[in-house]
């Protein structure tokens, strides 16, 4: 992309709405504009990376065995009044008549949905295991939208939904998820520790949320910090493998790590001083085993091995898409802007062109672009005709984690500049050097 045809409002001073690093480097990088309380459009960079989220979100979906579908976001409201839910979830919930008089709501979730589209296609143990995912728009009318799209009302969501025969069935959906869950934070750049939790309006008995630490996080948390520690890395896992899943969940759950709900203060003492610690947390997910809550109530059953009918089991499983820009933002950034890990950013690297217009620069400059496109790496080519330090300024608040900055005094000695955006080391290298740098980092993520 060049930068002169491309749709990149940057803002030079500071938001005075936004209170959190994240809000106030997502709107001066011109990657959101909100157009009513909680609810925002997604400006061209904002969307990359929104898009690049999805895509791990779905590739590691996929990788467990999950199936992905797409519900709409307005349903009727007499699912709801099955499960009883209708009620129950007062206020947040935004509810809308149709020409006909019909009452409707923009879905906060979607487990009565998903439960009706079960019910109406599968009635045999044999159509199980199943797992259902969605990427969907949600709106809970939330009494104090806040902090950008780390609160929102319009937020995006993956809500996954696991239909099993029975509950040992059922919690290995759960666990599954756990893992898929881990390898997907990880891959974003994120430490996400799974904590105990407690199920508020979905309801259940099993629950974890995934926390990224952060000062500003909305949820207090309790853990060992030895829990902050343990990675999954590139280790293989058999989804399929019920006791090689429960082995992984119970590496990451074993060591103290709760929310203030379910804070226990005996077993917090327990732990050894040096590593009791307390803090603040983003909550980035959560999932739950719920059993035969929806099912029971609305008639979704299926027939088990023995001939009987049982109410099928189930859980749900929801990541926060959109509230992740902002946890990874609150988690990597410095004082001049966003620093993006390689698995999410918008662009793989940028250009920076110090003198547009000389010959040899810009050359280079075309060279390097359509070399690297060669490679499948869309660089952000800044080819606007401005001065250097205001390049770097946008550069270094967008966050692209690499530079390659080209002038005619470089060219001279046929060397580019290669820098990192995290550590701001810059190496010199002739550009096909770079190119093939570039290359090399990108092929692992
Ligand atoms: N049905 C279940 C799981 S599919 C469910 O709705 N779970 S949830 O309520 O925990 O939401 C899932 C995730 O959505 C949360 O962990 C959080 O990351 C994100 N989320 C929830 N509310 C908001 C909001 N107002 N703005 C942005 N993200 C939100």
């Amino acid at each position: 992309m060049r930068l002169t045809r491309y749709f990149l409002p940057v803002l030079k001073e500071n938001p005075a709405e936004a209170q959190i690093v994240s809000h106030r480097y997502m709107l001066r990088a011109g990657m959101i504009k909100q157009q009513a309380a909680g609810i925002y459009s997604w400006l061209p960079l904002g969307l990359r990376v929104l898009r690049r989220i999805e895509q791990i979100v779905n590739e590691e979906q996929e990788r467990a065995g999950h199936i992905p579908l797409l519900m709409p976001t307005l349903q009727p409201a007499d699912l709801w009044r099955e499960s009883g839910r209708y009620d129950d979830y007062g206020q947040e919930m935004l509810r809308i008549k149709d020409r006909q008089d019909r009452e409707m709501l923009y879905g906060p979730t979607n487990e009565e949905m998903i439960t009706d589209i079960f019910r109406a296609h599968v009635s045999s143990y044999k159509d199980l295991p199943l797992t259902l995912y969605h990427i969907q728009w949600k709106f809970r009318d939330e009494m104090r939208p806040r902090f950008g799209v780390m609160r929102g009302r319009e937020f995006l969501m993956k809500d996954g939904y696991n239909f099993d025969v029975d509950k040992a069935a059922a919690l290995h959906a759960y666990n599954r998820h756990m893992v898929s869950y881990l390898r997907t934070y990880e891959r974003m750049g994120l430490t996400a520790i799974p904590m105990r939790a407690d199920s508020g309006p979905i309801g259940g008995d099993d629950t974890h949320e995934f926390l990224v630490l952060a000062a500003t996080g909305e949820s207090e948390v309790f853990f060992d910090s030895a829990v902050t520690e343990l990675k999954l890395g590139n280790r293989e896992v058999d989804y399929d493998n019920r006791d090689e899943v429960a082995a992984v969940c119970k590496e990451f759950t074993t060591l103290y790590a709760r929310t203030d709900e379910t804070h226990d203060q005996a077993l917090f003492d327990a732990i050894p001083e040096d590593r009791r610690k307390v803090a603040r947390g983003i909550e980035v997910g959560q999932i739950f085993y719920f059993g035969t809550k929806y099912s029971a109530a609305m008639g979704a059953m299926v027939t088990t091995a023995e001939g009987t009918k049982v109410p099928v089991e189930m859980g749900s499983h929801g990541i926060g898409v959109s509230r992740l820009l902002g946890a990874i933002i609150e988690a990597s950034h410095d004082d001049k802007g966003i620093i993006w890990p390689e698995g999410v950013t918008p662009f793989p690297v940028g250009i920076v062109n110090l003198k547009q217009g000389d010959a040899a620069a810009d050359a280079a400059c075309e060279g390097l672009y359509k070399a690297l496109q060669a490679k499948g790496l869309e660089a952000l080519y800044d080819d606007r005709d401005e001065r250097a330090g205001a390049k770097f300024a946008t550069m270094d608040l967008i966050g692209l984690p690499w530079r390659i900055t080209v002038g005619p005094r470089g060219l001279a000695n046929g060397v580019v500049e290669l820098t990192s955006r995290r550590t701001g080391v810059s190496e010199e290298m002739a550009p096909e050097a770079a190119v093939a740098r570039i290359a090399e980092i990108y092929a692992g993520v």
